[in-house]
């Protein structure tokens, strides 16, 4: 069932989704280098909240299409998201990679989600920052150690969850007398939904951080964020993170020379 509805709305928004300008011209769509991950779930979750005209280009990352010639074009650092915007500063096309990046230009092509008072733009960022510097990078090696590396590493494994902790317990307190992370909904709380609700996953329990289970559940209630944070789910399916072939493509890389 959930498998048939992610199937339609990949398909959905996968289809150029275009708008007719008043002179009968129509805006390209932006195009949305993506793989279904907390990463790429922030501009997906994005781009739906803005109701923005877009096509999803799947980066099939387990099979190395990061390294593709033409993705490094617009993301040197090898890694989803990117977008690219033909209608960009200038009415001329530009590609933006990392997902701080790109939300807040999506915030200020749109004027939403990303106050233009400076005051309120400075409580976001600092936030999202926090994201992109901690949650997100912490997170990650928790899901690495966990549930990924081929051995176990209880060092490792600890260090990670325990920042993951400390963490969740700064937003928890954070949320006790807001109901978003900046105030109002942003960008941040698009950038952080994804990855708080690994907690399970992460070795965490959301029990012992109410606020930030109120917040979570507020946040997965919209509608476009449980259509962001389900688009392309299906590409991900029957892939074994433990595969080797998996495992070379996506972990210990070395630099690539030019
Ligand atoms: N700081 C980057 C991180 C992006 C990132 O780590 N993306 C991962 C998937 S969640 C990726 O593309 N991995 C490919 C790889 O490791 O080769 C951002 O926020 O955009």
């Amino acid at each position: 069932m959930a498998r048939a509805r992610s199937k339609r709305s990949a398909a959905k928004a996968a289809k150029a989704k275009t708008t007719k300008k008043k002179s009968g011209k129509s805006d390209k769509p932006i195009e949305l280098y993506y793989w279904p991950t907390p990463n790429g779930f922030k501009i997906s979750i994005m781009l739906e909240e803005c109701r923005l005209p877009y096509v999803m280009k799947p980066v099939n990352i387990s099979k190395g299409e990061q390294f593709n010639p033409d993705f490094l074009k617009i993301a040197p650092n090898n890694r989803m998201p990117a977008i690219i915007d033909p209608q960009g500063p200038g009415g001329r096309p530009i590609s933006i990679f990392e997902s701080g990046a790109i939300l807040q230009y999506l915030g200020r092509k749109t004027g939403k989600f990303y106050p233009a008072d400076e005051r309120a733009r400075v409580e976001v960022d600092q936030w999202l920052f926090w994201q992109m510097g901690g949650v997100g990078p912490m997170a990650g090696q928790v899901h690495h150690f966990r549930n990924y590396a081929l051995e176990t590493l209880t060092y490792a494994i600890n260090r990670y969850v325990n920042e993951v902790n400390r963490l969740y317990g700064v937003m928890n307190i954070r949320l006790k007398d807001r109901p978003f992370i900046a105030g109002k909904y942003s960008i941040a709380d698009m950038a952080l939904v994804g990855w708080v609700n690994g907690w399970e996953r992460q070795g965490q329990d959301i029990n012992e951080f109410p606020n930030l289970k109120r917040w979570l559940e507020t946040v997965k209630a919209r509608p476009a964020v449980q259509r962001g944070m389900t688009l392309g789910l299906e590409l991900r399916q029957g892939i074994d993170m433990k595969d080797p072939k998996v495992q070379s493509v996506l972990f210990n890389q070395r630099a690539r020379v030019a």
